[in-house]
This record gives structure tokens, C-alpha cells and sequence, in this order.
């Protein structure tokens, strides 16, 4: 029941119970989405990892079935890790997985589904030659350190390719395999990609993106009219790189001046996310793990920990210079009880409230324009966004901002979470700054409360600024500029919970600035589980 629980989600997904950390070979199959993740069926901490699994008709409903992999080989024996599906010729579904040996080794295992007439694929059969690939005495990989198989793709030679992350030394990269029959995978001779000090790759991901346009492409296409992204999950965080993949040569070229990883999926709490093709609505679906910013023992305590963010269509943004992440379209479904305000002025030092929603469950649009660009905070230098959102939080007043929303606010503001934007001028530019500061989200400090940040890539002269947060209990996922910054975090108030929440609109900067457009809808609750 919700007092008791007021921490758990009504429209992410998770488990009944128990431990999630990354999502694993997400696909549609037979017209449904069936979900995989890292998950421990005996507790509310990592360990005894199992593939849990889940099936939804809409990305937002979900269903429990039994864990699909579990340890059961020499080659497994010690935990099922991440990995991913691919669907073989004639609609044939393959996991590939990282299993740890009796030895304690990383090795790359193949599954097949039982029973392919079974929509929801229950049971898995194991390769009985697993593994697949493994660390030997002459290929040189770190036997801790080869793990999380991409989606496998076609090359043109018509021979499946696939990455594996791993590194050596500090230098992480993503390892490259080529196989004739799916079976047998023989190491490329050299990495795919690789970074300096960027330590072990978890998770990498790489698939095409169209030029031009919104919709996604199945992942072994290439052309003139795709470019591709590597992703790597790195101490924490989901970045990636856009580049072109030369088939003839098998290497990823990445734009100039781009080689390293400076785009971020997201600037919060998301990680070893992975991307699918929908083949239904004909996109690119990222889903990603959000973990707790709760002590363990509040974990133990509530009896679950994890969750996975909202489902986001991917597309590469007409600059060609960066993604663009949107919610899929179906968690609208769940969208009632509207409230639009009329536009008008946000003065400065104004705290404006939005009565008759849900507020511990909404989801928020708001749109600001603004005028007197000339009075922006001179910026003289920065080095990171996060840090800067860290010194100037939401009381911290400039000309134009911060201003935004407080969420999860608590009727006296003893707690709230506030999402803004704040602009500069630097270099004779406008800078924009999104931040969401958790600081004051809850007055149980044992919480993580760390301020995330990250710059906007909008004009503000030209575009209004927008911000969609989606707020479900103790998790609220932020979309600026329409998707081109995103920014996840968990929070815990004691007070702003269940019915007791608030939602305002706010501008703490000495400037007015417009709302040209403010839509708020409580959110009702997904049937998952
Ligand atoms: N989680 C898995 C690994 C992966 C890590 C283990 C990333 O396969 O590298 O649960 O969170």
C-alpha cells in the first residue's frame, strides 16, 4: 500500500520485489516487447544475478514471467551477466550473455529460446559448447574485465559482427567478433574503438541513426543516409560517440574534433542503458537503469531497489551533432486530469502554484520565453555544467534565472526538488544551464542529494525553452530544449509524499521572464506485474 510505500513507482517499470540493475536484450518479438534485466531473486541488493524477465504490449504495462537465464553451465555458474538479443534469419531470437565461469572468468555465452511458437519465449535453452568467446592465454583480454555483448549485426561480407566491452589497462574499448553461423567468433585483430583512460567499457551499444528524421532503423543497416553511435557505460555514465561505420573497413570513424566521449545520454542517474528497433512503430527505443539514491539499508527496508526509466524514442537531432530522447508516445496513455495554465508573466522572485494535479505523479510541460537577453550573468569560464548547477543552485539569484519548477515540494518548502534553467552569457554567447538540484529534496540526509547539470543546446533569442519532467514518487526524469538535454534523479522526501506534494512554477532570477505554455496531467497507474 502507498504509506507504506511511498517510495515505490506507479508508472516506471520494476519487479514485484527485489534488486534490478541493467536492462538486458530488450526486443519485440511476435508484436510484443519483452524486456530482460540483471536481478536478484533472493534480495534487495546486487548478487545471485539472474536474467529477469518481463513482457509488455505497449512499452508501458508490463507483465512478470520466471528469470529466462539463470546459472546452470560451468560456463555460467557464478552469475548470468549482461548481454543482448538479436533476431537471426526467419525472426529467430539469440542471447548473448556474460557468464562467470567456475573460474571467475568473463566468457560470452549463446541461448535459444526453447520454444519458438511461445509468444512470450518463457524458456531458454543454453548452447551446450558455451562459451562462445573467452579470454585465452595469447588474445591478451582481462579475464574481469570482457563483458556485456552488443546486438549482434550483419556485415556486408553477410557474416554477423558484435562488440564486447573490455579494456587494458585504463584504456577501455569494445572488442570486436565476427562470426559465419552465430557458433564460432574469432576476435578481430584489432579493437573496435577504443579511448584513453576511459577504464573498463560496460555495456557499449552501437546501432544507426537516420540523417534526417525521427524514425529508427534496424541495426544491421547502413548507407548514405545513416550515421552510427557507440555508446559505453563509464563510471556511471551513459555517453557516446556519433561517427560513420566504414563496413568495407570494419572501423568507426567518428566525427572530427568527437573521438572522445562528451555527449551524455543523460546528465543524472542512468546507466548501461541499451537500444532496440521497434519494429512496430519504426524507431529506436533506449531503455536504461535508474538506480536508488537510498542507503542500502532503506533498501533492505522497502524491499526492492532499481528501476528502469521511461522508454525513450532516439533520433539524431538536425544539427547532426547530438540525440534527441523523448518518451515513447504510449506513456501519454496514462496522461489525465489536465490543468493548462494561461500564458503569462513569471516576475521575478515569483513562486507560482499548480493546483489539481498529482503532483507525486505528473507529468509537467512548460515552455519560457525570454526577453532581455542583454541582462544574462556574465560567464567568465566553466569547466562542467554539474558543478556549475552545484554553486548556483535554486536560491542562488542571477539576472535571467533560475527559474523552473519545484517538485515534490512539501507545503512549507522544508523539502523540495527543483528543475531549472539558468542563462549566461559566455564569450558573447547565451549559454543555457539545466540543472535538477536534489539538495533540498528530503530532510532524511542519508539520501543522496547531488545537483546534476548540463547545457542546452538551444538559442534562446530564437526558441523558447522548454522542459517536460515526468515525476513518479521518488524519481523524476527531465527533457529540455525538446529532448536534447536530459537530466534522471531519485529523491525521498518525508513530507512531499503521497497526496502531500506540491508543484509550482518558479523564477528566482531578478528578470521576468514569459510562460508561453504550461500543461500538467497527473499520471494514472500502469499495470505492472
Ligand atoms: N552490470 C552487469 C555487468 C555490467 C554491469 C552485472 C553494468 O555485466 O558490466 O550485473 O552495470
Amino acid at each position: 500500500d502507498s504509506n507504506d510505500q511511498p517510495y515505490r513507482t506507479a508508472y516506471h517499470f520494476q519487479p514485484p520485489k527485489n534488486w534490478i540493475n541493467d536492462p538486458n536484450g530488450p526486443m519485440r518479438y511476435g508484436g510484443l516487447y519483452h524486456l530482460f534485466y540483471q536481478y536478484n531473486p533472493k534480495g534487495a541488493v546486487w548478487g545471485n544475478i539472474v536474467w529477469g524477465h518481463s513482457v509488455s504490449k505497449d512499452l508501458v504495462n508490463w507483465t512478470t514471467l520466471d528469470p529466462a537465464i539463470f546459472p546452470s553451465q560451468p560456463s555460467d555458474i557464478n552469475g548470468c551477466w549482461s548481454g543482448s538479443t538479436t533476431l537471426l534469419p526467419g525472426n529467430k531470437p539469440a542471447i548473448l550473455y556474460t557468464g562467470i565461469d567456475s573460474m571467475k572468468n568473463e566468457v560470452q555465452n549463446l541461448a535459444k529460446p526453447k520454444n519458438l511458437s511461445d509468444p512470450f519465449l518463457r524458456e531458454w535453452d543454453k548452447f551446450p559448447q558455451n562459451p562462445v568467446m573467452q579470454p585465452t592465454s595469447d588474445n591478451k583480454i582481462v579475464p574481469d574485465s570482457f563483458r556485456d555483448p552488443t546486438t549482434a549485426w550483419l556485415g556486408q561480407d553477410g557474416h554477423w559482427r558484435v562488440l564486447v566491452g573490455s579494456r587494458r589497462r585504463t584504456r577501455g574499448m569494445a572488442l570486436l567478433y565476427r562470426s559465419k553461423d552465430f557458433v564460432n567468433w574469432v576476435q578481430a585483430k584489432h579493437p573496435f574503438y577504443s579511448t584513453k583512460d576511459s577504464g573498463m567499457w560496460e555495456c557499449p551499444d552501437f546501432f544507426p541513426v537516420l540523417k534526417n528524421g525521427q524514425l529508427g532503423v534496424e541495426t544491421s543497416v547502413n548507407g548514405d543516409d545513416v550515421r552510427h553511435v557507440l555508446k559505453a557505460s563509464l563510471k556511471g555514465h551513459d555517453d557516446y560517440i556519433i561517427g560513420n561505420y566504414n563496413t568495407a573497413k570494419d572501423v568507426f570513424v567518428p566525427d572530427k574534433g568527437f573521438d572522445e566521449f562528451v555527449l551524455r545520454f543523460d546528465y543524472g542517474k542512468y546507466y548501461a542503458s541499451k537500444s532496440f528497433f521497434d519494429d512496430g512503430k519504426k524507431r529506436r527505443v533506449l531503455l536504461g537503469w535508474v538506480d536508488e539514491s537510498s542507503s542500502e539499508a532503506d533498501d533492505i527496508k522497502k524491499g526492492w531497489s532499481g528501476i528502469i526509466a521511461i522508454p525513450r524514442a532516439i533520433w539524431l537531432h538536425r544539427s547532426g551533432k547530438q540525440l534527441v530522447q523523448w518518451p515513447v508516445m504510449e506513456i501519454e496513455k496514462l496522461r489525465a486530469n489536465p490543468v493548462s495554465l494561461p500564458p503569462q508573466v513569471l516576475k521575478g522572485g515569483q513562486l507560482l502554484q499548480i493546483n489539481g494535479v498529482t503532483a507525486t505523479q505528473a507529468d509537467v510541460e512548460i515552455s519560457f520565453e525570454v526577453s532581455k537577453l542583454i541582462e544574462a550573468e556574465v560567464l567568465e569560464n566553466w569547466t562542467d555544467p554539474q558543478i556549475l548547477c552545484s554553486q548556483k543552485g535554486s536560491s542562488i539569484k542571477s539576472e535571467l534565472g533560475p527559474f523552473g519548477l519545484l517538485v515534490f515540494a512539501s507545503e512549507g518548502l522544508e523539502e523540495f526538488t527543483s528543475v531549472f534553467f539558468r542563462i549566461f552569457k559566455y564569450q558573447n554567447k547565451n549559454l543555457v544551464l539545466l540543472c535538477s538540484d536534489q539538495s533540498r529534496s528530503s530532510l532524511n540526509k542519508d539520501n543522496g542529494l547531488t545537483t546534476y547539470g548540463a547545457f542546452v543546446d538551444v538559442e534562446p533569442l530564437h526558441e523558447q525553452l522548454s522542459l517536460r519532467t515526468l515525476t513518479d514518487h521518488s524519481v523524476l526524469e527531465s527533457f529540455g530544449g525538446e529532448g536534447r538535454a536530459c537530466i534522471t534523479a531519485r529523491v525521498y522526501p518525508t513530507l512531499a509524499i503521497n497526496d502531500k506534494a506540491q508543484l509550482y512554477a518558479f523564477n528566482n532570477g531578478t528578470a521576468d521572464v514569459n510562460i508561453t505554455r504550461l500543461n500538467v496531467w497527473s499520471m494514472k497507474k500502469a499495470q505492472i506485474n
